[in-house]
């Protein structure tokens, strides 16, 4: 299969490139693509140095399958054209997501909803991917009425500029900044830009995402997104208050039972989920599951996944993988 990936020199390309390899996807043609200023240079694919290409070339080579991650204008702009060359694109960036025309797929809950017609698949954001993995199989058993969610955000979710920024003021150097405060010894209540209702837009990410990917609307989300010196992955603090009641130990079972979630929860040993064991890996660890103790049917829950791989490479390709089985590509 010949396969795109667009925006391969990037944080989320590279590690789209090494999944790829990993998950011994059916690659017979790798066509790396970047911006203007990358053609020409060389990177490794499953141990061979690949030349990277512009997006015409790309689209010219009428590739299978076009992974993109290059940001939203890229993906506006010319995901269109690769469908109109037959490619199907599976787009990571926010371009898609709430165009009702388009799926937004996590596939171990909605992947079945995908037909031939898609020709532009949307990859959620990642901070809402690790949190809809926890709720779906908890919506389907006990109707969640209202998610209370804080985010504690890796600097990888950012990009290269952010890495660079904290790696700058670990060293006590000068440079360029991702945020508009330090980030080291500090915790920034802003992911993203702000919209005019107070929130910032990944906080609107979590809340409209989530109820597109559930398919119902009537899930109330309200989310606060903070950024914080981690790298590896990101955290969350959820509150979820559900219809029905339900018992600790079988919410555990429920999350237990879910494809691509480990449950990580035992207080007697200290063991809980934490981004620096998250990192690497392609599962949504949840822990701390315990009941909300100030009001009827309310849980709480503590959910860590490493952000560049289930919150966008691996969800991607996994996205793949299931048109792959069922014979769309
Ligand atoms: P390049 O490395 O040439 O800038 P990140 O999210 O880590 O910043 O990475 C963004 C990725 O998207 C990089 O691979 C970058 O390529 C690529 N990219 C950015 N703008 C464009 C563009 N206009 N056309 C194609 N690729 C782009
Ligand atoms: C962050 N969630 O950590 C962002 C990064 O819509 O795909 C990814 C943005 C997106 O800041």
């Amino acid at each position: 299969m010949k396969v795109a990936v667009i925006g391969a020199t990037g944080m989320v390309g590279q590690v789209m490139l090494k999944v790829l390899a990993e998950r011994d996807f059916p690659v017979t043609e790798l066509l790396p693509v970047a911006s203007e200023r990358s053609i020409g240079s060389k990177i490794n694919f499953r141990g061979k140095e690949v030349e990277v290409i512009g997006l015409e070339e790309a689209v010219n080579q009428k590739p299978d399958l076009a992974l993109f991650s290059a940001g939203g204008e890229t993906s506006l702009e010319w995901a269109p054209k690769f469908a109109a060359a037959g490619t199907t694109v599976i787009d990571n960036s926010s371009a898609w997501r709430m165009n009702p025309k388009h799926k937004l797929i996590v596939p171990e809950i909605n992947a079945s909803e995908l037909t031939k017609e898609d020709k532009i698949i949307a990859n959620p954001n990642c901070s809402t991917i690790q949190l809809v993995m926890a709720l779906a199989p908890l919506h389907k058993k006990y109707t969640i009425k209202r998610v209370v969610v804080s985010t504690y955000q890796s600097i990888t979710g950012t990009g290269v500029k952010a890495v660079q920024q904290l790696e700058n003021e670990y060293k006590g150097e000068q440079g360029e900044m991702a945020y508009p405060y330090p980030i080291h010894r500090n915790a920034i209540p802003q992911c993203d830009v702000f919209e005019e209702n107070g929130y910032t837009k990944e906080e609107m990410k979590l809340t409209n995402e989530t109820k597109k990917i559930l398919q119902d609307d009537t899930v109330a989300v309200t989310a606060t997104a903070i950024r914080i010196p981690v790298v590896g992955g990101h955290s969350e603090s959820v509150n979820i208050t559900f219809e029905k009641d339900f018992e600790v130990n079988e919410v555990r079972r429920d999350l237990k039972e879910f494809p691509g979630i480990t449950v990580q929860d035992n207080l007697d040993v200290n063991t809980y989920p934490m981004p620096i064991y998250a990192e690497g890996k392609d599962d949504v660890f949840v822990g701390r599951i315990r009941r909300d103790l100030s009001q009827p049917n309310s849980l709480n829950l503590w959910i860590v996944a490493d952000n560049l791989r289930k919150g966008a490479a691996t969800n991607a390709i996994q996205i793949a993988e299931y048109l792959v089985a069922i014979q769309l590509v």
